[in-house]
């Protein structure tokens, strides 16, 4: 392990601030293993292994997922967590345990996993035999003779053919064979494919070979690393400096079924304010206050959709988090209100770094609420950001958290919407970030930044969560944070980062996204038409296509290079985008749907095509396309001057959503596409329901809700799920509705039934319902028993038909 080799020795020739320094070597540190089996015993779901040197403990948390925690000399750490959801609840059911002669065995209902008697390796199998996952040298330890305490790997046999996945934000091939990756939050100011690591840190990845996905989490904040066969082609190994070696194994057999499980383990999101998945415009930054009211004016006048404006750091006084810059902003709370009017929300910015400055109410609150994060000799830790010399909250202290909640109150009650974490990686201007020995109150686990580090961002996001909603009279918060360690969905949407203006990073920030909903982080978006660099109209134009379906839309740009309002582009570009912005809007009904699912059962929003292919090895390398939802298949256009594209359809058959054209999947197409399209493909059976174009979110209570139905050919569900779009009156049978539509083609007949959960009443009287893939008027049209074939029409290949939105039984012959 010569990789694994040069990290250590680069983490023990640190000094104790992180630099790095030559004088410790040690070359040849020795490996630790458990040995044989000395005792066991069994503790409720538990089941505690002692080797000679190590106990291993593995919890059957349900069927289908197990954990494993390592405890070096008989010794476990606090079992304590930043990423399991505290609501997590697993389906219990019965196992078996037999205790045989070299081995135990524990068997639920989907898995079998074996635990060697002579050195505690463990094996798991589905119940048929089949090997899943099984220990290389499995477990063992180096001592971390620098700082104490262990650094604790695992390495386990990597299958022939075997594709890996997850992982967060990383950049690169989306499969991650032959890679290795790190995990040490990041600001990566202009990062590029290679760059590694970047922002956030996830710890979870999927493997699937046999045919079956599995999931692999590490619940480690340490600087860590996975490598997938890139040392050593034959095994996967993933390693921690420091903390307990616990992980948990999550079985699939579908990849789209780890992703869920994991989503579950490690929590959902609650709904989002529905703005929020309108249109976001930002820039670094819009100021002064005319600046702003012009911005909102040139939306509105050129009559492009927008609903969310951000303010980055300009606005506060001299960058001092929560508070205003009163010459450029001299009365933020009447334009607020005033933006409001017009439809649009306010987003601004916060920073972790607080102004060392005894005139600053929050400087002074943070000192004398001790919430500062202190050195290893207890003097305050300095660093400078933006604002200059500045003291960080330790977010990892349940008090500060609370003491960050209550600094939001004037912003609130400015009238904010949302806000915005930045930098919380942690970053820093001298050293790039805290110095390890920056001491963390861990929750009541102290120890140093080593293991703070890679929670920081996700707690910090959590506070502002916590802080928005304390002020915000029951509406929704919207958080949107840089870094992240696992769990952060819970609390945060994401962005992708400093990216660039280029095709390559187009491509980027589409793996980024994908990889991030496969990693339990669905609310996810890059700066559309790149942070860095000024994208010509081409360029821009196919970025706003990609991010109208990715779920978090917004462009933003160092505003040194170049402004990127969508008007700043030649007409032709900006009519595009306009339509396509439009098109986000019609597309709402269904992309909050499919939002709603996430929340619910925890199903990644978007899809790379592996999580729905599965067994197809066509899929597995497949990186651009993907879904949105289960019936939606996008692929961006990723190159300049294309007018045609290839792409691979996945099994089943698909309606061109531009042309009603139904093609068999399970091959590569080639599709047109002209500058105002890109590949949009509609499962055959989905009902896509639609909403009238609007300015922003709720502009209007329109009249009819359009439903896009497509002709099955086998039953096909749809969900259409509604409420009042922000608040919490949806937790209520009455505050909300989930529809459900069943789509079917039985004996020449096209059946439509819908039937609903919940009572909220839609604002909307009726359905407009469109007919795909019918090429004249039907014969017979029956809306429940009744015949509705003279109120139908056909046209441009469509047949047209409105019907009460509580229809129980649509039959088309
Ligand atoms: O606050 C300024 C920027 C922000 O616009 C960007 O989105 C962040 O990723 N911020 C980074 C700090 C400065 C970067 C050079």
């Amino acid at each position: 392990m010569d990789n694994l080799k040069e990290e250590i020795q680069k983490e023990e020739n640190s000094d104790f601030s992180g630099n790095y320094i030559e004088k410790f070597q040690d070359k040849n540190a020795e490996e630790f293993f458990a040995g044989s089996l000395v005792s066991w015993e069994k503790q409720e779901n538990s089941f505690l292994f002692h080797g000679e040197k190590a106990s291993l403990q593995i919890t059957v948390v349900s069927p289908d997922i197990l954990k494993f925690r390592h405890g070096n000399e008989g010794y476990f750490d606090d079992d304590f967590s930043y990423a399991i959801d505290p609501s997590f609840s697993a389906d219990q059911t019965d196992y078996k345990f037999e205790d045989l002669k070299t081995t135990f065995v524990i068997k639920t209902n989907v898995l079998k996993c074996y635990i060697s008697k002579t050195n505690l390796a463990t094996k798991i199998t589905t119940l048929e035999g089949t090997s899943v996952l099984e220990d290389e040298k499995g477990y063992h330890w180096q001592d971390h003779k620098h700082y104490g305490g262990t650094i604790n790997i695992c390495t386990k046999v990597l299958h022939a053919g075997e594709k890996f996945y997850g992982l967060g934000d990383k950049t690169g091939r989306l499969n991650l064979i032959g890679t290795k990756r790190e995990l040490w939050g990041t600001d990566c100011y202009g990062y590029g494919n290679e760059t590694d690591p970047v922002y956030k840190n996830i710890p979870f990845y999927m493997g699937q070979h046999s045919q079956i996905g599995y999931g692999i989490f590490m619940d480690n904040t340490f600087r860590s690393f996975f490598d997938f066969g890139k040392e050593r082609t034959t095994v996967c190994s993933f390693w921690a400096q420091g903390g307990e070696m616990r992980y948990y194994y999550i079985h699939g057999p579908k990849l789209i079924d780890v992703a869920r499980k994991y989503a579950l383990l490690t929590g959902r999101p609650q709904l989002p304010p529905k703005w929020a998945l309108g249109y976001h415009q930002s820039k670094w930054s819009y100021y002064p206050e005319s600046v702003v009211r012009k911005l909102g004016e040139e939306f509105r006048s050129r009559k492009i959709p927008c609903d969310v404006i951000h303010l980055d750091i300009d606005y506060m006084d001299g960058f001092r988090c929560f508070t205003w810059d009163n010459k450029k902003f001299p009365d933020p709370a009447k334009m607020i209100a005033d933006l409001k009017e017009q439809g649009f929300k306010t987003v601004v910015i916060i920073d972790p770094g607080i102004k060392i400055d005894k005139n600053y109410d929050v400087y002074k609150q943070g000192i004398a609420g001790q919430h500062f994060c202190q050195r290893m000799d207890g003097d305050l830790l300095k660093a400078s950001v933006w604002p200059g010399l500045c003291h960080f909250p330790d977010f990892t202290k349940a008090a500060t958290r609370e003491w960050w909640t209550t600094l939001f109150e004037g912003l609130m009650n400015d009238g904010v919407d949302g806000v915005w974490n930045d930098m919380n990686e942690p970053a820093t201007f001298e050293d790039g970030t805290f110095p390890n020995d920056v001491r963390h109150d861990f929750d009541g686990h102290p120890g140093s930044h080593r293991k703070g580090h890679n929670v920081y961002g996700s707690l910090m996001a959590q506070a502002t969560c916590a802080g928005q909603k304390k002020y915000m009279e029951g509406k929704r918060p919207f958080t949107i944070s840089r870094s992240a360690y696992a769990g952060v969905q819970r609390h945060a949407s994401v962005w992708t980062g400093d990216n660039m203006a280029t095709w390559e990073h187009l491509k980027l920030a589409n793996i980024q996204c994908q990889r991030l909903a496969a990693s339990g982080v669905s609310f996810a978006g890059s700066d559309v038409g790149g942070f860095i660099g000024s994208p010509d109209g081409e360029l821009y134009t196919r970025w706003i296509q990609m991010a109208v379906f990715h779920p978090f839309f917004r462009t933003h740009s160092s505003g040194d290079h170049g402004d990127k309002e969508p008007w700043k582009f030649d007409q032709q570009y900006v009519n595009i985008v306009r339509q396509f912005i439009e098109m986000r809007y019609e597309w709402l009904p269904y992309i909050y749907s499919v939002f709603y699912v996430h929340t619910h059962t925890g199903t990644p929003m978007i899809r790379s095509l592996h999580l729905e292919g599965h067994i197809d090895p066509e899929t597995f390398f497949r990186e651009e396309e993907f879904f949105l939802g289960h019936h939606v298949m996008i692929c961006p256009v990723s190159e300049p001057g294309k007018s045609t594209r290839r792409m691979y359809l996945t099994a089943g058959q698909w309606y061109n959503y531009w042309t009603d054209q139904l093609i068999d999947g399970g091959l590569e197409i080639t599709v047109d596409t002209p500058l105002h399209q890109i590949p949009i493909f509609v499962r055959q059976g989905a009902i896509i329901p639609k909403q009238p174009k609007m300015q922003y979110v709720d502009e209007f209570v329109f009249d009819e809700l359009t439903l896009e139905c497509y002709k099955p050919f086998e039953l096909t569900h749809s969900t259409v799920y509604e409420d009042s779009g922000d608040g919490y009156d949806y937790l209520s049978t009455e505050g909300h509705v989930l529809k459900s539509f069943d789509s079917d083609f039985v004996l020449d007949t096209w059946i439509i039934t819908q039937s609903a959960e919940g009572s909220y009443e839609s604002t909307y009287q009726s359905y407009a319902l469109r007919l795909h893939g019918l090429h004249q008027l039907p014969a017979q049209l029956l809306v429940d028993n009744e015949d509705h074939l003279a109120q139908a029409k056909y046209e441009n290949g469509v047949v047209i038909l409105y019907v009460k939105k509580d229809f129980k039984k649509i039959e088309i012959k």
